[in-house]
């Protein structure tokens, strides 16, 4: 099985966490049968990240913790699954950012389900352990017609710092590489600056910018933006928020009204609304999902700095407390670094088995 190496690097963090705690456990019981490593796996993918210098030997640095991880898990998991393997195991998902509700769900699933069905080999055991997380992440995919509307309008929403400009440029990067034709559309008149920034990544893919004065009303800036690239046969507008005003009532005000507005002009319109993400901020971005579900229905998540600190884990609480797709990755800042999201790679990354 194959693997996208640029989403690997996402769940990096997550892995390896998960092996240095298995391993520091290994080595308090030594009564447990030597793990032999023999030979490194054999990355036969081609990294589509030739690009990137760095990112490949980072890749390979995964693919050893992968490896272990497998075998660690199956020797976590050689007493069965009794009351210190399932505190032990808590640890472990809490301190991947899981979150405490997903984790006690996870938990109470593999005590339940191995029961039920007798399993307590360590291999059956990490396998039912995968299903039940990969099951979190069931709505996590979803594929989005984005013909159907003309055009079709993707509002960008998040705090301030999550990278939400950066994936209007790294959309446009990938729309435009699908033939499509872009919009993009200044939202965040709060700040000169956000102006600035969204005009240059416009350059940069050679796209149209409809931008107003800053202080310019947003609802009626992406109102207008959205005319004009109906009038030019535009395929796609991406609209740009702010992450900060005054306020955070009033950034609420703001978003609900630009929902308003928007479907002023096309009932479905924003036809998605992604709800942007740093993956770094943990438990936060959880409070955040909430926060902005008030104001405007997300239709998805965009999950970024997936390339940093982050530990992976948020995926699976987020998927499951909120049931939305999570549309993309963000593996970097460039305009290439942004990935749809692959459930079944995800979760078969954390802990795919090397080939022998
Ligand atoms: N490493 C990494 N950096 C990212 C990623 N996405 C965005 N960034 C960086 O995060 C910083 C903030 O990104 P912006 O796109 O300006 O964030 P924003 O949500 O538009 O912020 P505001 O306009 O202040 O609301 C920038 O330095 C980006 O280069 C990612 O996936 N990985
Ligand atoms: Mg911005």
């Amino acid at each position: 099985m194959t693997f996208d190496p640029l989403l690997l690097i996402g769940v990096a963090a997550f892995t390896a966490l998960i092996v240095w705690f298995v391993l520091g456990r290994k080595k308090e019981t030594p009564e447990q049968p030597a793990q032999t490593q023999d030979s490194a796996p054999e990355v036969t993918d081609t990294p589509a990240i030739s690009e990137v210098a760095e990112p490949v030997s980072f890749f390979s640095a995964l693919a050893r913790s992968r490896s272990q991880l497998s075998s660690s898990l199956k020797s976590l998991f050689s007493g069965g699954f009794d009351e210190e393997i399932r505190e032990d195991l808590e640890a472990i998902l809490l301190s991947s950012d899981v979150g405490v509700e997903t984790t006690d769900w996870v938990l109470e699933s593999l005590e339940e389900r191995s029961k039920q069905e007798g399993i307590s080999d360590p291999e059956g055991l990490v396998k039912l352990l995968k299903e039940i997380l990969a099951s979190t992440l069931t709505a996590s995919e979803e594929t989005v017609d984005e013909s159907v509307n003309s055009p079709h309008v993707i509002l960008m929403i998040g705090v301030n710092g999550v990278g939400k400009t950066t994936t209007i440029g790294k959309l446009a990067h990938r729309y435009q590489a699908d033939q499509r034709s872009v919009l993009l559309a200044a939202g965040d008149t709060f700040r000169a600056a956000a102006v600035e920034q969204l005009k240059t990544w416009g350059e940069r893919n050679g796209v149209p910018v409809i931008a107003q004065d800053t202080g310019a009303d947003s609802a009626s800036v992406l109102y207008d933006a959205c005319e004009s690239a109906k009038a030019r046969g535009t395929d796609i507008v991406l609209a740009d928020t702010a992450g900060r005003l005054q306020n955070k009532a009033n950034l609420m005000n703001e978003l609900e009204k630009i929902g308003r507005v928007l479907g002023k002009l096309d009932i479905g319109a924003p036809h998605e609304v992604l709800l942007v993400l740093d993956a770094g901020t943990g438990q936060n971005a959880i409070s955040q999902a909430r926060e902005f579900s008030k104001a405007i229905r997300p239709t998805g998540l965009v999950l970024t700095k997936l390339d940093g600190t982050a530990k992976g884990g948020i995926v699976f609480a987020l998927a499951r407390e909120f049931g939305l797709p999570i549309r993309y990755v963000g593996l970097g800042e460039k305009a290439e670094d942004l990935r749809a999201f692959d459930a079944v790679s995800f979760v078969d990354a954390m802990f795919s088995e090397a080939p022998e």
